[in-house]
């Protein structure tokens, strides 16, 4: 068990009695401390709190793995290392910490199927704001905040410098798990805040969980035992920053009026965290719904995109909607891959030009990319091209560019009882609009599939259908 100070416990105790009760009353006495700040880690105060947070992490990889408020049960409450098993991790902890690791660990929502993907949200909100409650008792300062990392900012894209430097094992921000670009400096590319155009909560929290959040952890680590692969993502604390960015873009959501579920089903799920006292709670959805009761707030909220997607999710249920699509799964491997769409039917050949015509109002062209499936993490992101000229350059493919996916919830864990394929939707509007008019359609859609990088070898990702679809 952990050392923590007299005042800490004194609190804790008191708060896990109220959590027996209501953790209402937890939560709400919470509420009336003034808010404390999670700052953009490059800010002198984002900068002072990962100086704390360096020395947090240290602390907590000394302690026990079956100490709830380790660095490792933190991190097997996300995924339990690939190369081990839940069952087999469990089993070496002494008898009185098997319970509460077996509640916690293998519980990122949704990868294991558990629940659905409207819970990503809520459950990341709670795994950061109870790590950030542990680095706070560790630490013994209740000021600290964790620092978000605001990579869609070109000024911000590069790892925040305290994570890369000093690059040795001596600093424990440091992981020699990431990709060489970034983990030397380079910035990470090709990322947006288009998940903040969904005006739907499900359209946004699937549209940001499979669209950036998975790309930017397939960017930043590797897929053997790195953030590009969930069962070690929670292992690098860079983690920790990109999810109160996660987190971060889910406030700026509903700060510009944008609603959240209000399903009893949604509101009522409860999910097993540990709190500062190294002890079990439970919490429930409905009290993380707002971060007004949470006792934190952000420096800056993204505000919202002017151009409104109207959700394309679930795209390819109406089959009427489908302009052309792909007539199989497409299987991707280390090279360009192109593919040919077609009409769903003989009769509607030859109409793209006049639908394009003939869109009105809020409709629009999506790229739909569904049942995305990988045996293991590919450990590259893949971009999306439509009609490109064979031999274009490198240099030369941005005009033709629809949009970037990852694998990353695409591989079917150990111990999950099922997956949900991730499935994600571009605007491709204005780029076949574009194509249209520079004479390059022919009402024929051509996708070109290219990896940014090496594939790893066994991992033959897979794509279930892609569909221009009108919406
Ligand atoms: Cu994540």
């Amino acid at each position: 068990m952990s050392k923590i100070s007299r005042r800490t416990v004194i609190k804790a105790t008191a708060a896990g009695l109220a959590l027996g009760a209501s953790p209402l009353i937890w939560l709400g006495s919470e509420a009336q401390e003034r808010p404390r700040i999670r700052y953009e880690a490059s800010t002198p105060q984002g900068l002072a709190m990962l100086d704390k947070y360096a020395r947090a992490v240290a602390l907590m990889k000394t302690k026990g793995v079956g100490d709830p408020c380790s660095w490792v049960f933190s991190w097997f409450t996300h995924w339990v290392r690939s190369d081990s098993s839940k069952s087999a991790q469990i089993a070496l902890l002494p008898e009185g910490q098997r319970p509460l690791a077996s509640d916690m660990w293998n519980t990122c929502q949704n990868h294991g199927g558990q629940t659905t993907e409207d819970m990503f949200l809520p459950w990341h909100r709670m795994y950061v704001y109870f790590f950030e409650r542990i680095v706070q008792m560790t630490l013994r300062d209740p000021s600290f905040a964790l620092p978000y990392w605001n990579y869609t900012n070109p000024a911000t894209a590069s790892l925040p410098r305290p994570f890369i430097s000093p690059a040795s094992g001596s600093n424990s921000l440091w992981a020699d798990t990431r990709n060489p670009g970034p983990n030397n400096g380079d910035p990470l590319r090709n990322l947006n805040l288009d998940a903040l155009r969904q005006t739907t909560y499900s359209g946004f929290c699937a549209t940001l969980d499979n669209g950036l959040h998975g790309n930017v952890h397939v960017a930043i680590g590797n897929s053997s035992r790195g953030m590009g692969a969930v069962p070690w993502a929670a292992g690098d604390p860079i983690f920790w920053m990109h999810h109160s960015n996660i987190d971060r873009l889910w406030a700026s959501w509903n700060a510009a009026g944008r609603t959240n579920p209000t399903s009893f089903a949604w509101l009522s799920q409860n999910f097993v965290f540990a709190n500062d006292a190294c002890q079990k709670v439970v919490a429930k959805v409905g009290d993380f719904s707002s971060i007004a009761t949470l006792g934190y707030t952000y420096d800056r909220l993204e505000p919202i995109p002017r151009t409104r997607l109207s959700s394309p999710l679930p795209y390819l249920g109406d089959s009427h909607a489908v302009v052309e699509k792909t007539l199989g799964p497409v299987e991707l491997d280390g090279q360009a891959k192109r593919v040919e769409l077609s009409p769903p039917a003989a009769s509607s050949k030859a109409l793209l030009g006049t639908r394009l015509k003939g869109l009105s109002g809020e409709r629009k062209l999506y790229l739909a990319v569904d049942d995305l499936m990988s045996n293991t993490a590919p450990g590259v992101l893949y971009n999306i091209y439509l009609n490109l000229p064979d031999g274009t350059a490198p240099a030369d493919l941005s005009p033709f560019y629809a949009g970037t996916i990852n694998f990353f919830g695409a591989v079917m864990l150990d111990g999950a009882s099922k997956m949900e394929a991730p499935a994600l939707a571009f605007d491709v509007t204005d780029l076949v609009r574009r194509l249209n008019a520079n004479g390059g359609l022919n009402d024929t859609v051509s996708v070109t599939v290219i990896p940014d990088g090496d594939v790893a070898a066994d991992a033959k990702p897979m794509i279930g259908t892609i569909a221009l679809v009108e919406h």
